[in-house]
C-alpha cells in the first residue's frame, strides 16, 4: 500500500516520463524536418521507452491500490540549434530525470517503503544507461563533427536503434 505522499510524488513521475517521451518526439520531429533520419529514429525509439518508463509506473501504482492522476504534459521545445544541442538538452533532462529517481528512492527508504524502493531499482539502473548512452553520442558527435561525412555516419549508426517492447508475463 502506497501513502498519500507516495502516491502523489509517483503521479508527478508519471507525468515527468510522459514530457520525456513527448521532448524525444519533438526531438524526432525535428530531426526529420532537417533531413536526419538515423536521429529522428533514435528519438522516436526514446519516446517509446519513455512511455514505457510511464506504463510501469501506471501498472505500479494500481498494483499497490493508488490511484493515478494524469495532469497536463508541458509544451515541449521544438526548435534546436543543431544535433549537439539536441543531445545536450537530453543528457541534460537525463539527468534531472536521475536526480527526481533519487529524490523518490530517499522518500521510500524514509517511509520503509520496501516494496516500492525495490520497484525503483530498475529505474535506477535505467538511468545509469540513459546518461551512458547520451553521452557516447555526444563525445562521437565532438570526435566526427557535425556537420558533413561524420555527421552522416552517426546519422546512419543512429538509424538502427530499434524500439525493443517488455514481453509481458503470461499468467
Ligand atoms: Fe529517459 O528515462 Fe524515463 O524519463
Amino acid at each position: 500500500m502506497l501513502s498519500k505522499k507516495m502516491e502523489k510524488e509517483l503521479n508527478e513521475q508519471i507525468n515527468r516520463e510522459m514530457y520525456s517521451a513527448y521532448l524525444y518526439m519533438s526531438m524526432s520531429s525535428h530531426s526529420n524536418s532537417i533531413g536526419l533520419t538515423g536521429f529522428a529514429n533514435w528519438f522516436m525509439v526514446q519516446y517509446n521507452e519513455e512511455m514505457e518508463h510511464a506504463m510501469k509506473i501506471y501498472d505500479y501504482v494500481n498494483s499497490q491500490g493508488g490511484k493515478v492522476k494524469l495532469m497536463a504534459i508541458d509544451e515541449p521545445l521544438s526548435d534546436f540549434k543543431n544535433p549537439m544541442d539536441m543531445f545536450q538538452k537530453t543528457l541534460k533532462h537525463e539527468q534531472f530525470i536521475t536526480k527526481c529517481i533519487n529524490e523518490l528512492v530517499d522518500l521510500s527508504i524514509n517511509e520503509k517503503d520496501h516494496a516500492t524502493q525495490i520497484f525503483l531499482q530498475w529505474f535506477v539502473t535505467e538511468q545509469i544507461e540513459e546518461e551512458g548512452n547520451d553521452n557516447d553520442i555526444i563525445s562521437k558527435l565532438e570526435l566526427a563533427g557535425s556537420k558533413g561525412n561524420g555527421l552522416f555516419m552517426i546519422d546512419k549508426e543512429l538509424s538502427i536503434r530499434v524500439y525493443n517492447p517488455p514481453v509481458k508475463e503470461k499468467n
